[in-house]
């Protein structure tokens, strides 16, 4: 007899195993080879699925259950260790095919490169779309030691497909400065704050199609030590979450998103992926319609 899984830790907590009926995926993107200081983020998933055990189905911010709506955890994909390119590949393929069946997909990291193919294939499928981008770093770099496929890449290359104008960058705290210069000049970007200008720019934004991309980095180091990255002067979890919620109150149709470089092994504490399960209920409840 097969047990229920809802509360094992084994998928984020009361996911169905209903693919067909399922409007939001889950799956993990446990990738960690092109970082440039700590890897581990290939463990994010997982811990974050053991964290979701601890949360409330019930979100009173938004008024929802989670035991309300129909999600899939999909698990993480295989990918081969080492090969950046052809881990991209297989994610793209993946996320295609979730577009193919009409999913909403919420993907974990995962170092932020696995972002560049899942723009890849939203763009392909809204050809007018948005990215929001939440994160301590500017992600803007052209290659990194020679490396176009680096961590430190993905927006970058993503300005170069959608338009920087298409692009929406908060709480950046670091980078070099041609990053810097860049997202200034090319970028619609928002240094050092996240809710408040995310609240002066959503209603420019209209009801367009949206993807939502969080480093859990964008966090101070004290709520979230655990990433690789790691960036004194940042938001609090209290900020995050209301910036999740301003999102998911704006008229934006938003049609995927992912969380990022959670990497459990720097936390004994495990509130870092505390706080990216929260998050992860909060964007199950208030992006998915
Ligand atoms: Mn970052």
């Amino acid at each position: 007899m097969k047990l229920d899984q809802a509360y094992s830790g084994n998928v984020f907590i009361c996911s169905s195993d209903d693919y067909e009926k399922s409007k939001a995926v889950i799956y993990g993107m446990p990738m960690d080879f092109t970082v440039s200081f700590r890897p581990g983020s290939r463990f994010g998933p997982s811990r974050i699925r053991q964290a979701s055990v601890g949360l409330e189905e019930y979100s009173p911010y938004l008024d929802k259950s989670i035991e309300d709506i129909t999600y899939f955890d999909a698990g993480d994909l295989l990918l081969p260790f080492g090969n950046a390119g052809r881990s991209l590949d297989i994610i793209g393929d993946y996320v295609g095919q979730l577009l193919d069946d009409g999913k909403f997909p919420l993907g974990l990291g995962g170092e932020h490169l696995v972002t560049w193919p899942i723009i890849q294939k939203m763009h392909e499928k809204y050809p007018d779309l948005l990215l929001i981008h939440i994160d301590a770093h500017a992600d803007l770099r052209e290659q990194y030691e020679g490396e176009p496929l680096s961590h430190s890449t993905p927006v970058r290359k993503a300005a170069e497909i959608m338009g920087g104008k298409n692009i929406y960058q908060f709480g950046i705290r670091s980078g070099s400065r041609e990053e810097f210069q860049y997202g200034h000049k090319n970028i619609h970007f928002y240094p050092f704050e996240v809710a408040a200008p995310l609240k002066e720019a959503l209603p420019g934004m209209g009801r367009r199609p949206v993807y939502v991309t969080i480093d859990i980095d964008v966090l101070d180091p004290s709520a979230a030590p655990g990433t690789g990255t790691a960036e004194a002067g940042g938001i609090t979890s209290k900020e995050l979450l209301e910036a999740v919620h301003l999102i998911a109150n704006s008229d934006v149709n938003v049609v995927g998103c992912d969380l990022v470089e959670v990497a459990p092994i720097y936390d004994p504490t495990e509130q870092t992926q505390i706080v990216a399960a929260k998050l992860i209920r909060e964007m199950l409840l208030g992006f998915v319609k």
